[in-house]
């Protein structure tokens, strides 16, 4: 299996699965450079240039959470994932959807504002950005109250999706005021394997 990996994207979610499953990977970088991320090459793999992408023998995928299920259901032994039908499950579903379609979206676009517009012109996109990012903050705060993880099962493939989308978030939004959230998040990066997903 091979992850293509650049620096503090999405590919941190595939890596920081594997690393925490102990199981075998290859870790290929890439170039985040638009040039290569529009090459044929590039987009063979991710044909709309983004990253991360990864390869399975003849299966390549070009979405990280479906990278993390399918890491799961091929290699995951029944580890990091309630059974699949119950109410566990579905709630690892929601936090793993809720991550990357609410929670990773208007944060992403904080980092695709600025990058493509620079800083002065696009204040007011960004500031809304950050409010819907911080009303996602606040559902993770609420949902982790007394709560070392997101499901009662414990450490989950959902904290993973979830805590790259924390990642990402804690680099433009300040929550210091959600204590829960930020105490959970300090805990996903305090991990072994997060740390050895982003170097
Ligand atoms: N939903 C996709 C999003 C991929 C994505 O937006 N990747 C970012 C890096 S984390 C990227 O390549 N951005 C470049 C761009 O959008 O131009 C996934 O989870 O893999």
């Amino acid at each position: 299996m091979t992850i293509y990996y650049v620096a503090g994207t999405r590919a941190i979610r595939p890596v920081w699965l594997c690393e925490e499953l102990q199981i075998p990977y290859q870790r290929q970088d890439v170039s985040f450079d638009p040039e290569f991320r529009a090459s044929t090459e590039w987009r063979k793999i991710n044909p709309v240039g983004k990253v991360p992408a990864m390869r399975d023998g003849d299966l390549v995928l070009f979405e990280s959470c479906a990278m993390v299920q399918v890491i799961l259901d091929r290699y995951g032994n029944d580890q990091l994932a309630p059974k699949q039908g119950t109410n566990e499950n579905a709630l690892m579903q929601q936090w793993s959807w809720f991550a990357e379609s609410t929670l990773a979206r208007p944060a992403g676009e904080i980092v695709n504002h600025q990058r493509v517009f620079g800083k002065d012109t696009v204040a007011k996109a960004i500031a809304e950005m950050k409010e819907r990012v911080r009303l996602c903050l606040k559902a993770v705060d609420d949902a982790i109250v007394d709560k070392e993880f997101l499901l009662d099962f414990g450490f989950s493939a959902a904290d993973i999706n979830l805590g790259y989308s924390l990642h990402l978030a804690n680099k433009y939004v300040d929550y210091d005021d959600l204590v829960n959230a930020k105490a959970y998040y300090e805990r996903l990066v305090a991990r072994p394997a997060f740390q050895r997903s982003i170097i």
